[in-house]
């Protein structure tokens, strides 16, 4: 039996990346629906939207799903309430150190797994009671640590006991084969779900994802210390101009203020920021979720049933 899709309840060890301004509740429900894991982004929005969206969500799906809350989010701690209150299957934690409210969660039966760019803190999750972690590269779309999946999955599969999930660059079977290999014992995909026929991100932001080439990346925001993996397009090459000249914190900040909004919503992908991985370049194809999952799985099933000789 598989760990991870013991703790969630699901029949797929796979769990759908939380996109900030992307990932509602119609994209959680299809996945859940699916037998993955669904999860509603809370990203920048206020607690007010997260319970929404898992209102509607539990109209759309019997099955689990969880909330990713952003703990850059000036809303964190009513979104956490949110969380406890509706008593969601699981929260997963990205973009900081969710410590303070592990135990919270916990004891309102609500199962934690953390977004770790590191094995020390995978450590602290794992003994602060985290249920899971999960350990995202920086092949990764939107915020990103330093270490790739490559590195980072074998480095948390030694230092805890608790299930691994990788992410970062898994957009097909081969990813989850490989990242077996490595340890995990389940999967968090982002961007392929981008290109689904139930996500609700703009047409343009498809597109942009199904036309992108494997050099097309770049990393935003090192210059206010939050990098972020996106497509390349003006907002990109303005970025790097802004950064390249020292621009200070509030005039950077003030610059990226929007863009992930005005790029998922109103489909502005030259001076939008088009958060995306690197595996953008192995998504040529807009499919029902379903077919994603089963694709995905099919073929990483295959994979692990061929001899290989060495
Ligand atoms: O969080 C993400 N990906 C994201 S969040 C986002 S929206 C955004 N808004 C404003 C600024 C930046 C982003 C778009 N994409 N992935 C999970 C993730 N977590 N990646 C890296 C981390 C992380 C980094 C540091 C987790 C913990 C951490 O801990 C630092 C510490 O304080 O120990």
């Amino acid at each position: 039996m598989n760990r991870v899709k013991e703790l969630l309840g699901i029949d797929y060890p796979i769990i759908q990346g939380g996109m900030a301004w992307i990932a509602d509740a119609q994209l959680a429900a299809a996945v859940s629906n699916a037998g993955g894991f669904g999860v509603i982004s809370a990203g920048s929005a206020p607690a007010g939207y997260v319970r929404e969206q898992i209102r509607l969500a539990r109209e759309l799906t019997d099955r689990p799903f969880g909330v990713n809350i952003m703990l850059l989010n000036p809303d964190t701690e009513a979104i956490f309430e949110v969380a406890r209150e509706e008593r969601v299957k699981a929260v997963i934690t990205g973009a900081g150190n969710p410590s303070k409210y592990v135990k919270p969660l916990k004891e309102a039966g609500v199962l934690v797994l953390p977004v770790v760019p590191s094995s020390g803190l995978a450590r602290m999750m794992e003994k602060l009671g985290a249920d899971a972690v999960i350990c995202e590269g920086s092949e990764a779309g939107g915020h990103i640590g330093d270490l790739t999946t490559m590195v980072l999955t074998p480095h948390v599969r030694d230092s805890v006991a608790i299930p691994v999930i990788a992410a970062g660059g898994i957009a097909d079977g081969r990813g989850i084969a490989a990242v077996l290999m490595l340890g995990a014992e389940g999967v968090q995909v982002g961007t392929r779900f981008l290109a689904s026929v139930e996500c609700t991100v703009h047409q343009n932001y498809k597109d942009r994802v199904l036309k992108a080439r494997d050099t097309d990346n770049a990393v935003t925001g090192r210059a206010n210390g939050h990098p972020c993996r996106v497509l390349r397009n003006d907002f990109s090459r303005a970025s790097a101009e802004l950064e390249k000249g020292g621009v200070a914190f509030e005039e950077y900040e003030e610059f990226l203020s929007g863009t992930l909004r005005s790029a998922a919503k109103d489909g502005d992908v030259k001076n939008g920021s088009v958060m995306a991985g690197q595996c953008a370049a192995m998504v040529n194809e807009i499919l029902p979720v379903k077919d994603i999952i089963e694709n995905m799985f099919t073929e990483a099933k295959a994979i692990l049933q061929r001899p290989y000789e060495l």
